[in-house]
């Protein structure tokens, strides 16, 4: 997987989001995904018409917004088709089917409505990934699924890894990647590897984070796409920030598909 390029994958494919990422990546250079993890719409606004043309995802936690609102929901879809980037919600879904439909469909944010895609827990189970697949009402959306987490002490083991890759296997249509750590969590070269905890300032923080760098992430771990949240949203200049990042990974990214490592 990891010395395919991302053109040769997107035509892999079997989920519609993790082919447009993956032509989205090609077309626009950039393997760096934003976590765009602040409070207020106006900010993250701002921030997103800075560094929208850097990026090819924009993660978000709508739950932490104060004003969130409808008008923001239009907004950013503008933005993410003026500047050609995704947008995934980072809502780490870990309820029964049933609940997790509801959450997705309804509630103040109708995340189903706006995310290209989302990430999901694999902890209860498949009915989890019944409920998205049944909820998409026929667009295209994708689910990253969390098969191992950066945070130090994490629980998850490398079987419940092995089972939630397995699990993943059986909705080729839904799945459109792995929130995970390492090169070898699995092998299928049209899904995505969503590595985050990538940072070039410090290695982690005072709640449990733990930082790799761009050259790390992209060289011994596998990741396709990095995600980097603080190291540009809290500099002094994001825009500059983003430019250094993009540039770093994807110079690791070509060294990666250039076998010469
Ligand atoms: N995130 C992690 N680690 C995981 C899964 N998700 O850090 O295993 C998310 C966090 C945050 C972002 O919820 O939004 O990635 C990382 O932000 P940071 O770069 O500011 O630490």
């Amino acid at each position: 997987r990891a010395s395919i390029s991302f053109e040769k994958r997107a035509e892999l494919a079997t989920n519609q989001v993790a082919k447009q990422l993956f032509e989205i990546i090609a077309l626009k250079k950039t393997n760096l995904c934003i976590s765009v993890d602040l409070t207020s719409t106006a900010k993250i606004l701002d921030l997103l018409e800075k560094v929208g043309e850097h990026v090819c995802l924009v993660k978000t936690h709508v739950d932490i917004i104060e004003d969130f609102n409808s008008d923001f929901v239009i907004q950013i879809k503008q933005l993410s088709k003026r500047l050609n980037f995704l947008i995934l919600e980072d809502r780490k879904y870990a309820d029964i089917g049933n609940t997790v439909s509801l959450q997705y469909l309804n509630g103040l944010y109708k995340i189903g409505e706006w995310a290209d895609c989302v990430t999901v827990h694999s902890l209860p189970g498949e009915g989890i990934l019944k409920a998205l697949n049944g909820s998409t009402n026929g667009v295209s959306r994708g689910v990253f699924l969390l098969a191992e987490m950066s945070s130090e002490g994490n629980l998850i083991t490398p079987d419940y890894t092995k089972a939630t890759v397995e699990m993943a296997a059986k909705y080729p249509d839904l799945i459109t990647g792995f929130v995970c750590q390492n090169k070898d969590t699995f092998k299928d070269p049209g899904l995505i590897q969503l590595t985050p905890g990538v940072q070039l300032e410090t290695s982690g923080d005072s709640l449990g984070q733990i930082y790799n760098t761009p050259e790390k992430v992209i060289l011994d771990k596998g990741a396709d796409i990095a995600v980097v949240g603080r190291g540009i949203v809290a500099a002094k200049s994001p825009e500059t920030q983003a430019v250094v990042y993009k540039n770093a990974l994807w110079k690791c990214y070509q060294k990666r598909i250039s076998g010469k490592m």
